[in-house]
């Protein structure tokens, strides 16, 4: 395999999709050496046909808004690569959506879940509907919208979607309800549903638990103590509130969260109950703004337009979007000393942020591996659903902390560089090898 023909290849087949094309650069640089030490897999062309969906769904979702008023979104699912489990991988509403970040992510989600050990494949879908603003009957109508059309090719053991950004409990619980309707059968078809009808407990809470349990493990890998540690987190959703949550219980500090509209720095932490919760209620305002803190909380300070990574912190964890973090960002970050950065956000950081971490051989680990717990929980609750039962916060919080664990072991195995850990390389090395070997052993198909 030669990565720049790959790419070249790539760019003419589907062109105009950048997001995707950075996905599957970073994935084929890493793995190269170890792919050209199997010439079987050159051979069964392994590369060429994970890099291609196995299917992609684009789909015309027509809805009525409260004045009447009929709206089009465009509503995709991309099955990326089934070769070890069900696809399986969330819904993501948000107006930047279109067929080249649903590419990235359902090929990010391939390995994400290889990761995690359980048994689920890759993919991701979603649309570009923006619920900001929106009134809980005009969610409920575009959720029914979206499902109608795509039920057919869900199912508990075909393909399980489940949250991503602007898709929460209710958007889910939407869905499913509809599913079902059509479907005629109560499966876990669906994860992240409410606890009442199979939802798993801390799936709401799992991907920023993960996402700091993965940051535990580094820190005792590299002797650092995390407790008193500052801490910058971007974003107030859902994953960014299970950080802060967690974060603060381990006894580190957040003195930063941040939204479209700029940041809040707050330096005495954003580590009560209340100022926690109040994340919730900004997110639940659906108006996509941070700036309300400093009012509620005078001690805080609005940095309009600004991100938090020009804060002075030891630990930046961007929990928010793809490609938040640019170069420049980086630099600032190694200027003011931060010690470690774990990407929470799918992508959160530019190709060139990235090399900019590994060039300088500082502490960083992607996405794939950091919020890997939120997916990992959805496939607790596909066990759980499976079983017909469920299980208690303790024996969920117990798998999630070891399969944490155990990605993070993978990534030490396969990142190892002299002495310095390449997290990039250990997550894209074990996700690929374990998808790799399930294609080899299910022929060309
Ligand atoms: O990016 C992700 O891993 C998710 N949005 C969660 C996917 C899932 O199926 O729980």
């Amino acid at each position: 395999m030669n990565v720049k023909d790959i790419m070249a290849q790539l760019a003419e087949r589907h062109p105009g999709e950048p997001e995707f094309h950075q996905a599957v650069k970073e994935v084929l640089v890493s793995i190269e050496d170890v792919y050209n030490e199997h010439p079987e897999y050159e051979k069964a062309a392994i590369v060429e046909r994970i890099i291609e969906p196995d299917r992609i769904f684009t789909f015309r979702v027509p809805w009525v808004d409260d004045n009447g008023q009929t709206h089009v979104n465009i509503g995709y699912r991309v099955q990326f690569n089934g070769a070890i489990g069900p696809y399986k991988g969330g819904i993501r509403f948000h107006p930047s959506v279109n067929l080249s970040t649903l590419k990235f992510l359902g090929f990010e989600q391939t390995f994400k879940n290889a990761l995690t050990t359980l048994p689920m494949g890759g993919g991701k879908g979603g649309s570009d509907f923006s619920p900001r603003g929106r009134s809980d009957q005009e969610i409920m109508r575009f959720c029914q919208a979206f499902v109608t059309e795509l039920w057919r090719d869900l199912g508990p053991d075909t393909d399980v979607p489940a949250g991503d950004i602007g898709v929460g409990a209710r958007e889910v619980g939407y869905m499913y309800g509809m599913y079902k309707k059509l479907a005629r059968e109560h499966t876990g078809a669906f994860t992240g549903k409410g606890r009442s009808f199979g939802g798993s407990r801390l799936r709401p809470e799992a991907t920023g638990f993960g996402a700091l349990y993965f940051v535990e493990n580094m820190c005792a890998t590299h002797n650092i103590e995390l407790k008193g540690k500052t801490v910058a987190v971007s974003g107030f959703g859902n994953v960014a509130w299970g950080a802060v949550t967690k974060a603060t219980e381990l006894g580190a500090k957040v003195v930063a969260i941040s939204g479209p509209d700029g940041y809040i720095y707050d330096e005495d932490g954003v580590n009560t109950p209340e100022k926690i919760e109040y994340m919730t209620v900004l997110r639940n305002s659906g108006n996509d703004v941070v700036a309300p803190y400093a009012e509620k909380f005078p001690n805080a300070k609005f940095f309009a337009g600004k991100k938090p990574w020009e804060c002075k912190v030891d630990i930046a964890l961007p929990c928010a979007i793809q490609n938040e973090l640019n170069l420049e960002d980086a630099k600032q970050l190694k200027e003011n000393g931060v010690t470690l950065v774990a990407e929470v956000s799918n992508m959160g950081c530019t190709a060139e942020a990235v090399d900019f971490f590994l060039e300088n051989k500082m502490l960083f680990a992607p996405g794939k591996a950091v919020n890997a717990g939120g997916v990992a929980c959805s496939g607790l609750e596909m066990t759980q659903n499976a079983m017909h039962l469920s299980w208690t916060n303790e024996e969920v919080d117990k798998w999630l902390h070891q399969i944490m664990n155990d990605i993070h072991t993978q990534c030490i195995d396969h990142g190892k560089d002299g002495d310095y850990n390449n997290y990039v390389k250990g997550a894209n090395i074990a996700g690929f090898m374990k998808v790799a070997e399930a294609m080899m052993a299910q022929g060309v198909v």
